[in-house]
């Protein structure tokens, strides 16, 4: 017999499927959230034939199960552990443990395909064709290639995933796996799909009118409330606020707390590590501990969001020559111009600032660091100037 303990996300149960298809009957799958793991694994040693192969996907467990397995393989037991999280490395150490964050090819990993590779060189599963495509686009998306290459595909697995139960995804995608020469989506599918790619933007312009930002340990974060689409959320508001180094999503129900950063030079596992948690350089979680609950949620309470720049602007453009509005709540308002071919300076109501930056984006990113300012729209802008054009007449 076999037992599967793996993650309850879609990178977790793509390995459940991978399983069921390698084992059919004989094997027992379970799937947890991060902190479930540990008990899951002790009942596993109190309740399980100490014959069945324990398999341990996506997830890592905590020092006591790490011992006590170790222990299960010097008396015989059979255990691998498969997981890509740059927090679980030194699992390694063990002969039943392998952690690969990134593959030889450049291509980070997934446990999907991890797990697929496993189960093929060890020729407990023949490779096909389906299944290959199955384990690239859950690859994908769980590393978010699948944005820098378009694969929509990737995208829309996990929205299906979402949308049924673990058990009803489970069954649609081994019948698929087993019966198609490629994975695809049904008519039906591409329908409801779509009506759901609909709803998360809807979503997430929502949240971009609710994020407030914060400075917490020296790094500039935006705080969002949101139970939902996690990763969609974290790529989209991190991209519309880049002046942040990561954005902090609370799910208040559930008592934890992710973080997300598009930024190369933030690690967020080392963010969520302070509080005890911890994940990938780009995305992690911990439990909704004191510490964070001070820092991210009684200290931001009372904060006014973000405002989105502008968008449709002819006059008042970024990088403009003649210089770029902003306001912020207090009504305060700002210029960022270029004083020459090398520096760019901000005016803060009409008075120079004596900070000057080498480029428009690092004037902008102070700016909206330290004063929470916005592209105001061309009205704003074309009603400033009249202003100045009217006090200028003198009348
Ligand atoms: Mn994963």
């Amino acid at each position: 017999m076999y037992k599967l303990l793996s993650h309850n996300d879609l990178d977790g149960v793509g390995c459940g499927i991978l399983a069921k298809l390698a084992f059919g009957k004989e094997v027992k799958v379970r799937y947890n959230s991060v902190s479930g793991l540990d008990r899951e694994v002790e009942w596993f040693f109190e309740n399980e034939n100490k014959d069945t192969f324990l398999f341990i996907t996506d997830l890592s467990v905590n020092r006591e199960n790490e011992k006590r397995l170790e222990e299960f393989v010097q008396n015989g037991g059979k255990v691998q552990l498969l997981d890509h999280h740059k927090t679980s490395v030194h699992f390694n150490e063990y002969e039943w443990g392998k952690v690969v964050v990134e593959e030889e090819d450049g291509n980070l990993t997934s446990a999907t395909s991890l797990f697929y590779e496993y189960l093929v060189t060890s020729k407990l599963m023949e490779p096909s064709n389906p299944v290959a495509e199955f384990v690239e686009l859950v690859r994908q998306y769980d590393t978010w290639e699948w944005e820098k290459n378009e694969n929509h595909q990737a995208h829309r697995l996990n929205s299906l995933f979402f949308l049924v139960s673990i058990e009803e995804f489970e069954e649609k995608m081994i019948s698929r796996l087993k019966t198609s020469d490629h994975f695809d989506f049904s008519e039906f599918e591409e329908k409801i799909l779509e009506m759901e790619e609909h709803k998360i933007e809807r979503y997430i312009s929502r949240k971009k009118r609710e994020i407030v930002q914060t400075k917490v340990r020296g790094l500039y974060a935006g705080v969002v409330y949101a139970e939902l689409y996690h990763s969609e959320l974290g790529n989209e508001l991190g991209k519309e606020y880049s002046h942040l180094d990561y954005i902090a999503i609370l799910n208040m129900g559930g008592k934890r707390m992710g973080f997300r950063t598009i930024h190369d030079h933030i690690d967020v596992s080392e963010v969520a590590g302070h509080f005890g948690g911890g994940g990938h350089a780009k995305a992690s979680g911990c439990s909704l501990v004191d510490e964070a609950y001070k820092e991210f949620v009684l200290d931001t309470f009372h904060l006014e969001p973000l405002r989105e720049d502008a968008k449709r602007n002819r006059y008042n453009l970024k990088r403009s020559l003649f210089g770029s509005m902003y306001k912020n709540r207090a009504e305060e308002i700002f210029l960022i111009y270029p004083l020459n071919e090398s520096d760019w300076a901000i005016d803060h109501y009409k008075t120079k600032m004596d900070h000057t930056f080498s480029n428009f984006d690092d004037a902008e990113r102070f700016l909206k660091r330290n004063y929470t300012a916005w592209l105001v729209r061309d009205d704003t802008f074309v009603n400033f100037l009249m202003g100045e054009v009217k006090s200028v007449r003198g009348d």
